[in-house]
């Protein structure tokens, strides 16, 4: 087989993280805080369903380092598969070249949304296969692996064996499958089986494996109906070859479960055979993992049955399981966005070109306006539907005109009214106090949020308290101060306190729209201390003498042309 194989190419040489901005990972330091998505399948471009994801991944991760955690944070790319096999045939070129040119839409993507893992999947690489098959190997040799034929009914169309419930009421095969046809195949099987009491135990006891609850709820329902059924994991190479070959049979590759689940762990160092040189992280530096952020439709069978199961297995004890977050789906009209299925957009207004393509929308909001937008507007572990519409309000209302708008009148008054400097004051008043006590609440609040990942409500806070602090500005009214010389202390004091709550949004802020809170700082004419956390976010941070900078627009307004 010609694949790359016989490559040594790691994914990270070929990609350009390393040239990465962002807080670098530095291992041996003890556990990190690990946290992985689901790898996404390189058979079409990526949408708003995968920018979701991995912004939420991304955002976590920034949040627990400003929380003052070690962390290492994985994503990457699912490349093998039918799927892929047959978009390549396709588009007439061969798997390698196809995968390559998906692959590089997304990384271009996750560098212009600012999405930036420490670590990057592409299943084709070596040392993935090499895990891959000592897992297979080892479960061959210990008999958890067996071969049998199954005589039944094959989607020629979608390549795989059907059940009797995959037929409708009627008894027909829908229109779905395609041509279905009787056929036997020899396979490989994992005896699955023999571990699901075993994964019922465990979830039985463990009840917070997976977030939210009624996720593990479901599962241990899906759990007791899987049992007696082992899982098949090969497919003949006459079918496909775009795959990892069995270790015990090169007839075979393997088919999905062992290639995809298994990246969560080869990508942390799992059995790496050449530790300190391979260039992975340290296996006892990661696991278990603390976060898998997955959507809905994966959790069961696969990250909820066959992940813990293959771990298990393979003699991962159980105080190593890992913790996996669902979370819900981006919909359009009520229907999940997907690759496969156009859902036709029938806004009224159209500014955005295509709402499923995260570049379309990047480009009229740009990359934070979309990240804030996947954040605010939906709450982590339930659905959420996207339009323009949404997007649009979500972008000049919460970010132009409180965000921005709060931003830009405080540099013009400090300009025209200090000539940009802040200056020492004594004047206080309720409502100083009133902001300074939002204020320094917000990291407080926020960490509460956090623990069930409840982005929204965090983003929440933090433009409420931008609108608080906006509505500080007009009730103290600066701007007729400012009439009276005798009001110098007064203006002076108002100044200080917008500013400053300035500074404290731009840190909170940092996790979910990282090149806004650099704007804002840049713009502040500050820069937070190197190592910053949020527990170190106290009021006071512009000192006296403080030199404000240039006023530009954060957020300029999307112009929304009237309907008809
Ligand atoms: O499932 N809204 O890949 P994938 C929110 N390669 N999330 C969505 C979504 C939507 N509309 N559509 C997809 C795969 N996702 C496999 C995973 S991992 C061992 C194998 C999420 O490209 C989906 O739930 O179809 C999944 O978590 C991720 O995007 C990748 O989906």
């Amino acid at each position: 087989m010609q694949w790359g194989w016989g490559s040594t190419s790691a994914a990270e040489d070929r990609l350009p993280l390393k040239g990465w901005a962002g807080p670098s990972w530095v291992g041996g330091m003890g556990k990190q805080f690990y946290i992985t998505t689901a790898i996404d399948y390189t058979n079409g471009a990526p949408h708003i369903g995968h920018a979701y994801e991995k912004i939420l991944a991304d955002t976590m991760a920034r949040f627990k380092r400003l929380a003052g955690s070690e962390v290492y944070f994985l994503s990457g790319l699912d490349q093998h598969g039918q799927k892929v096999q047959l978009s390549a045939e396709k588009a007439g070129v061969t798997p390698e070249v196809f995968v390559r040119e998906v692959s590089d839409r997304f990384i271009a993507l996750w560098d212009r949304l600012n999405v930036r893992p420490d670590g990057w999947v592409e299943t084709t690489d070596v040392r993935h296969k090499r895990v891959v098959q000592d897992m297979l190997q080892q479960l061959f040799d210990e008999g958890q692996i067996y071969k049998k034929s199954l005589r039944g009914w094959y989607s020629v169309r979608q390549e795989q064996f059907l059940n009797e419930k995959d037929r409708e009421a009627d008894g027909s095969w829908g229109g779905q499958w395609g041509l279905v046809e009787e056929r036997e195949e020899e396979n490989y099987y994992f005896r699955l089986s023999d571990h699901t009491a075993w994964l019922r135990g465990y979830l039985e006891t463990h009840p917070d494996m997976i977030y939210p609850a009624n996720r593990q709820t479901q599962l241990l329902n899906a759990v007791k109906d899987s049992e007696g059924v082992d899982l098949c994991i090969s497919r003949p190479k006459s079918r496909l070859t775009w795959g990892i070959p069995l270790p015990f049979d090169d007839d075979y590759v393997t088919f999905v479960w062992f290639d995809a689940l298994t990246n969560y762990a080869s990508f942390a160092g799992f059995r790496d055979r050449e530790p300190g040189v391979s260039g992975l992280p340290r296996w006892e530096d990661l696991w278990p993992c603390d976060a898998h952020v997955i959507g809905k439709d994966i959790l069961i069978p696969a990250h909820g049955i066959y992940w813990p199961i293959m771990l298990h297995a393979c003699g991962v004890p159980d105080e190593q399981m890992p913790k996996i977050l669902v979370h819900g789906w981006w919909n359009m009209k009520g229907k999940k966005v997907s690759k496969s299925e156009k859902i036709e957009d029938d806004s009224v207004v159209k500014v955005i070109a295509d709402l499923v393509d995260p570049n379309a929308i990047a480009d009229v909001v740009g990359a934070d306006g979309l990240r804030y937008f996947l954040l605010a507007d939906i709450a982590t572990g339930g659905d959420s539907d996207i339009s323009e519409e949404r997007i649009l309000v979500r972008y000049n209302k919460d970010l132009a005109d409180i965000l921005g708008n709060l931003l830009n009148r405080t540099l013009n008054m400090a300009r025209k009214y200090l000539g940009g400097t802040l200056v020492a004051t004594t004047h206080d008043s309720e409502l100083h106090a009133g902001l300074r006590e939002a204020v320094v609440a917000l990291p407080g609040k926020a960490l509460g949020h956090m623990k069930t990942w409840q982005i929204h409500q965090v983003l929440a806070d933090i433009i409420d308290g931008a609108r608080l602090a906006n509505e500080f500005v007009d009730k103290t009214a600066p701007f007729k101060l400012a009439k009276d010389p005798a009001n110098a202390d007064a203006v002076a004091s108002i100044m200080r306190h917008v500013a400053e709550a300035m500074a404290h949004f731009s840190v909170m802020l940092s996790p979910a729209m990282p090149e806004t809170a650099a704007r804002i700082q840049g713009q502040l004419g500050w820069v937070p201390p190197v190592g910053l956390t949020l527990g170190d976010l106290r009021w006071g941070m512009l000192p006296d003498g403080h030199v404000l900078g240039e006023p530009q627009p954060l957020f300029p307004k999307v112009q929304v042309a009237a309907a008809g």
